[in-house]
């Protein structure tokens, strides 16, 4: 029998692939005072229990369905695995029913929108496209839905990755490495060792310059990906080329795709995620016109370096997926290339135990003032002592303290380096909330001009 641990968004779509199979479980939260009324409702047929694993329970278990917030390391967790059970997550499910082509997704920073792009390639060349993981529709719900889709392409988390074993992919990548989730991992190894899992059954690794082969098993394609000419080194490489007279082009070996001048997102980080996107397709028939389609067209994200507006002189960015340090690095490194003035850095929240410091060259070269809220925001504090930097309580201080500040020709970012579970329950609603404050400060800055 199946355990369904962690009733969240994951939970839920395991009970529905569950019930959809005929397959009987136990729903299981450690959250003692979890609403589940509705869940009991829909699944009558499921035993639920909240806080404590019963203990009847556990002699007909055979296999945990772990959330992906749910750690290894939890001690019950860890009682069931020396009782010889199995632990799997829903890709693992996913992966043993799944009959189309998979593209996988992993990294730290850009994973939804390599994603996203990647999808969007695709079926502009006429692919019926499965977008799903991480980035929030459940794998399982894609397996459950009636379309049939062609490929399926995941953003795949290093906790998803932890308990994957059996996903075949026709193309996968590691975007990029940089510390996060180190609350969860004992060490960086640990962390990339659980993403490097997502070339364990690969045909195509697609691989950002720097990144070592080592852990990959052969034979399988390597492709590589980066900034440079000299990344390009077969075919399979892809880079960018200075063409005479100065343009720059992403180019498929030493083919020229696309001119960079041609994209609608400006950034370096925006041309690696459509290299990417690009070495990921190369299994599949998607062309030059299908790539400009794209990169002419996507804006970005919500919530990733979304411009809000400028007003009375002041540009205000909405980074609030930027949630570990390597995101916000490129937030400040992109914008503070191109502002007039200086950024107003507006951070905090959960620090998953990050190494602040990193942020040092960058706020002392583009930031006038640094703004720490949250939970953490004293650790924030202590790592950045260099830097001139405010600390308050909350978000809504941020912003006004922030608006306080700006000089004309400024951009405010707010682009944290953390999680949000300390003030929101995800950052999209910590987005939103920004959102919020930014446009009641110019509805009263209209209100007291008037
Ligand atoms: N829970 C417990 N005990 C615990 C921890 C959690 O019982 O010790 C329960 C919670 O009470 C809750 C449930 O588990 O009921 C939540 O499960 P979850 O934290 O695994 O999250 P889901 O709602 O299932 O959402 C997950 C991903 N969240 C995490 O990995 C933390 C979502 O990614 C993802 O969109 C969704 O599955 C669908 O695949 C979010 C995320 O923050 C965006 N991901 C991290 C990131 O991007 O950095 C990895
Ligand atoms: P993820 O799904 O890995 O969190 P997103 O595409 O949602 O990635 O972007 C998250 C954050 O990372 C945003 O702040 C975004 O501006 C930044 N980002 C996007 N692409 C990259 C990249 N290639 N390198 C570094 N940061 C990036």
């Amino acid at each position: 029998m199946y355990l369904v641990a962690g009733l969240g968004v994951t939970g839920q779509s395991v009970l529905r692939y569950f019930e959809a199979q005929g397959e009987p479980c136990f729903a299981f939260d450690t959250r003692q005072n979890l609403d589940i009324t509705a869940l009991k409702a829909t699944f009558t047929q499921t035993p639920f229990a909240l806080g404590e694993l019963p203990k009847a329970w556990v002699k007909q278990i055979d296999t945990l369905v772990l959330s992906p917030g749910i750690a290894q390391s939890e001690p019950w967790v860890v009682a069931l695995k020396e009782q010889g059970k199995q632990v799997i997550g829903d890709i693992e499910l996913f992966a043993r029913t799944v009959s189309a082509p998979v593209i996988a997704i992993t990294g730290s920073n850009g994973k939804s929108t390599v994603t996203t792009m990647t999808g969007m390639a695709l079926q502009a060349a006429g692919y019926q496209v499965g977008v799903g993981g991480n980035i929030g529709e459940t794998v399982l719900d894609l397996l459950l839905d009636e379309h049939a889709y062609d490929v399926y392409v995941l953003e795949l988390s290093s906790f998803q990755l932890e308990t994957t074993y059996s996903l075949t992919s026709q193309a996968s990548t590691v975007l990029n490495i940089s510390e996060d989730h180190m609350d969860r991992y004992p060490s960086m190894a640990e962390y990339i060792q659980a993403k490097m899992n997502v070339f364990s059954n690969t045909e195509l690794a697609v691989l950002p310059e720097g990144l070592s082969e080592q852990g990959i098993f052969h034979p399988v394609c390597i492709s590589r990906f980066g900034l440079s000419e000299s990344v390009i080194q077969s075919e399979r490489d892809f880079g960018i080329l200075t063409k005479e007279g100065g343009g720059k082009f992403l180019s498929a070996g030493k083919q020229p795709i696309l001119a960079v001048s041609e994209m609608l997102l400006q950034g370096k980080h925006h041309q690696l995620n459509a290299l990417a996107m690009m070495a990921l397709c190369q299994p599949f028939q998607v062309n030059a016109k299908h790539f400009k389609q794209v990169v002419r067209t996507f804006g970005g994200l919500a919530h990733r370096t979304q411009l809000l507006g400028t007003f009375q002189g002041v540009t205000w960015v909405n980074d609030s997926k930027g949630t570990n340090v390597g995101a916000t690095l490129t937030a400040i490194e992109t914008l503070g290339e191109h502002v007039e003035g200086k950024l107003i850095l507006l951070l905090g929240g959960v620090s998953k135990d990050a190494d602040f410091s990193d942020l040092t060259p960058a706020i002392q070269c583009f930031c006038r003032h640094t703004i720490i809220f949250g939970r953490d925001k004293h650790a924030i504090s202590d790592a950045l002592t260099e830097v001139e930097q405010i600390m308050v309580d909350t978000l809504d201080e941020a912003v006004t303290l922030a608006n306080s500040l700006a000089q004309l020709g400024d951009c405010v970012l707010f682009s944290p380096a953390c999680a949000s579970f300390d003030q929101f329950s995800n950052y999209q609603q910590r987005g939103d909330a920004f959102m919020k404050l930014v446009h009641a400060l110019q509805i009263t800055e209209l209100e007291s001009a008037c």
